[in-house]
């Protein structure tokens, strides 16, 4: 198929037939926009579309027909071309330039048939009501829905709390530098190694006054904390945006200091690897080491929460068959939990503790998506399914090695539709091989971790 629109030099739509993959739908991601409304876009629905293969002197517009959706993208085909795939064009569905039919008749528009396709129609208006009759189209509020769901509350010189890229165990007070399709840009106000980028719906981000109220650490002093207040509450209350976490209830049984569990390394997101619960924070919060576990110094714990989808039961990983990463000493072939917690004296942290809620979802193997790169999180790349364990999703990214392999949730706020970069205008990070002119044909071996 032939692409009309290279703007941002990467087709997904060919992308995705060479690969022979298929795109995971938007309906597949809840904060990304118009997931709510995307049941009303399926395959046979009718647009109206500039004619691109008109070879007139002013714009005229035709009818095309949706014969295939990937993410945001679909693939179109205009009317007459029946069987004749020979013009088809992928289009972005939120780009502005697909119309409800009936908006070239009330935008005094005009509607003119390709010349290309002598498909021996002798009466387009005969062949047009037959077509049309029963056809769904883009609902008339559609691009309404869409402006309304990129809204954000959050402005940019807000402050907030986030997890510190320096160091795993404390937060520090950011403040919002710009915020693209929902992905904050964050900056500290004191020096930082590095800039933090993450989407608001973000698991590290919490609003001002999170650490003290929940007992984790923080880098700033009590100053810093009333100062970000104050910027915070001249600007709407940012914490209202925050969405409450799932209620524990922490009496009676509850996770317990010294409890065994596996987790996702979340300096190595592609690792689960055997944990233990360091320290009980309030509100279901808990702080995990990896094992074994360094109780002389905190500065490798982590905080997740306990409806985490990282905090997993032991023998998880047996029973998905997913390599443990298990404490050094030991060999992953024989791990055995039973004598493991016997040796250290420990119990496990009980399975019924964790969000083990799985309504179902629609990923699948080889599904294409835009993930960010949790360790690098300023990149959105583009990538794989690769397996689907429960919630969890391993996401691979295209053209790098399995190394880069990271799990996440399947809610996860870090993973987007097809053609999310260029709904938003967030930069997309192409395969490497495939460079910035989309040389389809160039693929250079895979990208290892030796170039970081
Ligand atoms: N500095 C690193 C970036 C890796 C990003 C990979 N994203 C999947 C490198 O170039 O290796």
């Amino acid at each position: 198929a032939s692409t009309r629109a290279k703007t941002s030099g990467f087709d997904w739509g060919s992308y995705l037939e060479k690969e022979t993959s298929v795109a995971a739908s938007v309906t597949c991601f809840r904060h990304a926009p118009l997931w709510a409304h995307w049941d009303d876009i399926a395959v046979g629905m009718k647009v109206e579309t500039l004619n691109t293969i008109a070879v007139l002197p002013s714009k005229v517009y035709w009818i095309a027909t949706v014969i295939q959706v990937a993410g945001y993208k679909a693939l179109l085909r205009y009317e007459g071309f029946e069987h004749d795939s020979s013009h088809d064009f992928w289009c972005s569905l939120v780009s502005g330039e697909l119309n409800p039919i009936g908006w070239c008749a009330m935008t005094s528009k005009l509607l003119v048939p390709p010349e290309d396709g002598n498909h021996n129609i002798p009466d387009w208006k005969e062949y047009l009501m037959k077509k049309l009759i029963g056809a769904n189209t883009l609902p008339v509020d559609f691009y309404a829905k869409l402006a309304v769901d990129m809204k954000t509350c959050l402005k940019s010189g807000m402050c907030v709390e986030v997890l510190d890229p320096e160091q795993v165990n404390q937060t520090r007070v950011a403040a919002i530098d710009s915020i693209t399709g929902g992905r904050l840009h964050l900056v500290f106000q004191e020096r930082c190694s590095k800039d933090v980028w993450c989407h608001m719906g973000s698991p590290l981000l919490h609003p001002i006054g999170w650490s003290l109220k929940v007992g984790h650490v923080i880098k700033a002093p009590a100053f810093r904390w009333a100062v970000a207040n104050m910027m915070t509450s001249t600007s709407d209350g940012a914490d209202v945006l925050f969405k409450p976490q799932r209620i524990v209830y922490m009496e009676n049984s509850f996770f317990e200091e010294g409890m065994k569990l596996e987790a996702i390394n979340p300096l190595h997101p592609g690792n689960i690897c055997v944990a233990t619960v360091m320290k009980v924070l309030s509100y279901g919060y808990l702080m995990l080491s990896i094992d074994p576990p360094k109780s002389n110094s905190k500065l490798d714990w982590f905080c997740y929460h306990a409806s985490s989808h990282a905090v997993l039961p032991i023998n998880f990983c047996q029973k998905n068959n997913i390599p443990l990463s298990v404490p050094p000493g030991y060999d992953p072939e024989t791990f055995c939990w039973e004598n493991y917690l016997m040796e250290t004296k420990s119990k496990a942290a009980p399975a019924r503790l964790m969000n083990a809620d799985y309504p179902g979802h629609r990923f699948y193997p080889n599904m294409k998506l835009e993930a960010t790169d949790l360790l690098e999180p300023r990149l959105v790349c583009v990538a794989s399914v690769k397996r689907c364990a429960g919630r969890l999703l391993l996401i691979h990214f295209d053209g790098w090695d399995n190394e880069f392999d990271q799990w996440v949730d399947y809610e996860s706020p870090d993973i987007y539709p097809v053609g999310w970069c260029e709904l938003t205008g967030y930069q997309l990070q192409l395969p490497p091989g495939l460079g910035e002119l989309n040389h389809m044909e160039s693929s250079q071996g895979k990208k290892t971790k030796a170039f970081v």
